[in-house]
């Protein structure tokens, strides 16, 4: 499943620092030679891919990212400070596009890449320049050069982290619809979601990086949807790649208790594909508004007793949604962190002498 995260930003490189015009000055004589210092080059801005990001929506707090200006150039053939560079974090596999031309000016594909998306204005120079033989006192200079400046488009192939899995009417689109920016069709008769949608969970404790997770709601499965009841099992391969799979459980349901609708949705799964079913789970009984604490209580005990980590959740009413999108951020980078830790062991490695005697 494709989506694309996309977001316009302004970056503005810093202006260059002026050149000045100075002379020497010593008691009774006005000029002894020039010494108007250079100015210092302006700070470019540039992009930074980094693993740390799976969304672009740390950028959207900010419309324009400039550079610093270079200082301009002192007395004493002093020379101004360069202005920093700017160094934006991007995510890894985000495609830089000029939204005016259209043209593709990068991607950033492994983490630690940079590309300069807007060069500092070019430095000034002092009088000293122009001074020849028969020029001793010019009053020459060169300005400092403006910074360039670029709207960018930056977009990004979204790949989803977590994985709604639930029969109809069970809440999932619902479920997105709170926790993200995403606007699924939402109503009270099974099928209402045709095609998978997804949509980017954003867990903003205060930290200046926002923290966020992709969510994918896919149709809801039914009983036998490996044999092809309802829309069949089609759109789980939507979720094959997502790092954890999250239950959604009506806790109100007549028609089966909650440890029902998991081991009908769980064998569902397996039928599909037993990696799926294998993955991290969470299940996440909806609806708890709708019944008493004690009954939502008793129906997490089979649940947790078949090793399932539940938590009870309203996506009408909001309650339980900002433990569940933390709990779901820690899973998924725990998740990410193992499956990096199990590539990096099934690479090729020198397996000793004495293991290789015994095995
Ligand atoms: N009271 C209550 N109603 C809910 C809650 N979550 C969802 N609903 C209602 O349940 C109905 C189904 O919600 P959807 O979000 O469309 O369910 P779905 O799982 O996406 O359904 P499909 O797309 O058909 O698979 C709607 O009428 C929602 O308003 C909840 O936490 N409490
Ligand atoms: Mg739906």
């Amino acid at each position: 499943m494709k989506f694309i995260d996309s977001i316009e930003i302004l970056v503005k490189a810093g202006r260059g620092g002026h050149g000045i015009v100075s002379f020497m000055a010593a008691k009774g004589r006005a000029k002894l030679g020039p010494d108007g210092g250079d100015g210092g080059t302006g700070g470019s801005v540039k992009l930074l891919g980094t693993n740390r990001l799976n969304t672009l929506s740390s950028l959207r707090y900010r419309a324009i990212y400039g550079a610093e200006d270079g200082v301009r150039g002192g007395s004493n053939k002093c020379r101004g400070a360069c202005g920093e560079d700017l160094i934006i974090p991007v995510p890894v596999g985000t495609v830089v596009i000029d939204a005016v031309t259209g043209e593709t000016l990068g991607e950033l594909l492994c983490d630690g890449d940079l590309l300069q998306v807007a060069k500092g204005g070019r430095h000034g120079l002092g009088n000293t320049h122009w001074v020849k033989p028969t020029h001793q006192a010019p009053e020459e200079f060169r300005p400092g050069g403006p910074g360039e400046e670029r709207e960018l488009k930056l977009e990004l192939k979204l790949l989803a982290d977590v994985g709604l899995a639930g029969f109809p009417n069970a809440g999932k689109s619902t479920l997105l619809s709170r926790v993200s920016a995403a606007r699924p069709k939402i109503a009270d008769y099974p099928f209402t979601t045709l095609v998978p949608n997804l949509g980017v969970v954003e867990i903003d404790d205060g930290d200046y990086v926002t923290r966020s997770v992709v969510m994918a709601d896919v149709p809801g499965l039914l009983e036998g949807a490996s044999e092809g009841r309802g829309l069949g099992l089609q759109f789980l391969k939507h979720l094959e790649r997502t790092s954890l799979i999250a239950y959604v459980i009506d806790a109100f349901s007549e028609e089966r208790t909650p440890i029902e609708a998991l081991e009908i949705l769980k064998v569902e799964l397996a039928n599909f594909s037993s990696e799926l079913a294998g993955k991290r789970s969470v299940v996440i009984l909806n609806k708890s508004d709708l019944i008493c604490a004690q009954t939502l209580a008793d129906a997490m005990v089979p649940i947790v007793a078949a090793g399932y980590e539940v938590m009870a959740i309203s996506a009408v009413s909001g309650q339980g949604l900002l433990a569940l999108k933390r709990r779901l951020y820690d899973l998924v980078t725990e998740e990410k962190a193992a499956l990096a830790a199990a590539d990096e062991a099934s690479s090729p490695m020198i397996v000793s002498r004495r293991a290789d005697h015994h095995a």
